[in-house]
């Protein structure tokens, strides 16, 4: 009988030793000796090789036994991979062409090989330099109204649901970490936490903030038991690769059934946040207050686009258990349907905004920042970026009902920053 390796992690030098055998890396990269191996991994969690080859490039992507951005101490199951190998297949097929492609997907070594994007850039990184990107707008738009739309009970039969509804529902561990790093964490002493120093009496006044808490743990509520969608659960500017015509959504391994609003705060926090950095990153200048307004405009696009395509998804693929046709159409009445998807984006609207109030306070107070705020190197300067990221989300997340819609969260971002758009 044929035994297979038990789990070992690659590294840059045995990779081609290791999956040297494997026709989906030998068709596309040609010859295991010729192999160029370079381990690039920047995130928090995981192993990421680009391979090149006499033929063409492939990435490896394989999980760690522990988290990476903490270390052995910080054991984390395996389990992670296969997670995010359902969920991708999941949200390409639902969005087709804005995933990587899938070359194979190895459960044992807990590994991914896929398509190596290239020119492609992480997109806080593209932010970071200023740089504009014409189509994103209209790409993540529509990944985020059709993966959260037809993952959702508007769309899906009941078996299937509840089947896919039960599988994801083993992703206990990164489900865990988002409960922890993103509702609770900022809002208490913990230990996982760090922050600028320049702002702890900031950190001081949050944590005795009792609107604020209530606000995070009614999030938190919302997240645990709003089981709307196959959400990616990790939807900030670190999980978009972009090109100047391409963008790709990676890094599916946080996919949870949640709130639809949970992919779309989390986006929407880190542009608004990639704006406020752009005073800190280069102060003053024209230039910087042009691009902060391409990302605000930016965030706004995707909200248009977004409900523009779930409303077209609504009125065309309704047909899932929460359908509605017999109350509605079947009977001549499509205003009630209208009404039907009125409120609901209202209440997508809604939890947006709240989910985007605490993914700034968990960037600039917990374990994960961004690199935005950190590549700004004077202390001072971090601080009030990220003070103005903290004084934004906590209105977000304890008076949702002072944003009307994007322009006006732009606005008062705008006002925080000085007032000069
Ligand atoms: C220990 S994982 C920390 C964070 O990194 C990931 O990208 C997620 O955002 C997670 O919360
Ligand atoms: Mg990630």
């Amino acid at each position: 009988m044929l035994t297979r390796p038990p789990y070992a992690p690659l590294g840059a030098d045995t990779l081609p030793d290791r999956l040297g055998h494997r026709p989906e890396l030998t068709r596309l990269l040609g010859p295991p000796a010729q192999w160029r191996v370079r381990e690039v991994g920047d995130g928090n969690l995981n192993l990421v090789f680009i391979v090149e080859g006499r033929d063409g490039s492939l990435v490896v992507k394989q999980a760690l036994p522990y988290a990476r951005v903490v270390g052995e101490s910080w054991p984390m199951s395996l389990d992670r991979a296969f997670f995010e190998y359902e969920a991708s297949m999941r949200l390409g097929a639902r969005d087709p062409g804005r995933m990587p492609t899938l070359h194979l997907f190895d459960r044992e070594q807990a590994l991914q090989v896929m398509e190596h994007l290239t020119p492609h850039i992480i997109l806080r990184k593209g932010l970071i330099a200023g740089t504009r990107y014409p189509a994103l707008g209209e790409h993540l738009g529509h990944f985020l109204a059709r993966t959260l739309f037809r993952g959702s009970d508007w769309a899906m039969e009941t078996a299937h649901r509840k089947a896919d509804l039960a599988l994801f529902a083993g992703n206990v561990e990164l489900c865990g970490i988002t409960e922890d790093l993103f509702f609770t964490d900022p809002f208490f002493d913990c230990p996982r936490n760090r922050h600028n120093p320049a702002l702890d009496a900031e950190v001081a006044t949050v944590r005795a903030d009792r609107a604020l808490k209530l606000a995070a743990l009614r999030l938190k509520a919302r997240f645990c038991t709003g089981a709307e969608t196959l959400v990616h659960g990790d939807f900030h500017t670190g999980s978009v690769m972009v090109s100047e015509q391409d963008s790709r959504v990676i890094d599916a391994e946080f996919a949870t059934y949640g709130p639809m609003g949970f992919d779309i705060g989390s986006l929407l926090a880190n542009l608004w946040m990639a704006a406020f950095a752009q005073e800190g990153l280069s102060p003053g200048d024209a230039d910087t207050r042009a691009y902060r307004r391409w990302i605000h405009d930016l965030a706004a696009q995707i909200w248009r686009v977004f409900t523009d395509e779930f409303a077209r998804l609504w009125r065309s693929e309704r047909t899932g258990i929460l359908g509605g046709h017999d109350l509605f159409e079947a009977q001549g009445d499509r205003g009630g349907a209208e009404q039907a998807l009125a409120a609901r984006l209202a209440a997508i609207w809604h939890d947006t905004l709240g989910f985007a109030g605490l993914e700034m306070h968990r960037r600039v107070l917990g374990l994960a920042h961004i690199a935005e705020f950190e590549a700004i190197g004077d202390e001072a300067a971090r601080a009030a970026c990220e003070r103005r990221a903290l004084r934004l989300g906590r209105a977000l997340a304890v008076t949702p009902e002072r944003f009307a819609d994007v322009a006006a969260v732009n606005a008062f971002a705008v006002g925080l920053a000085g007032g000069e758009r």
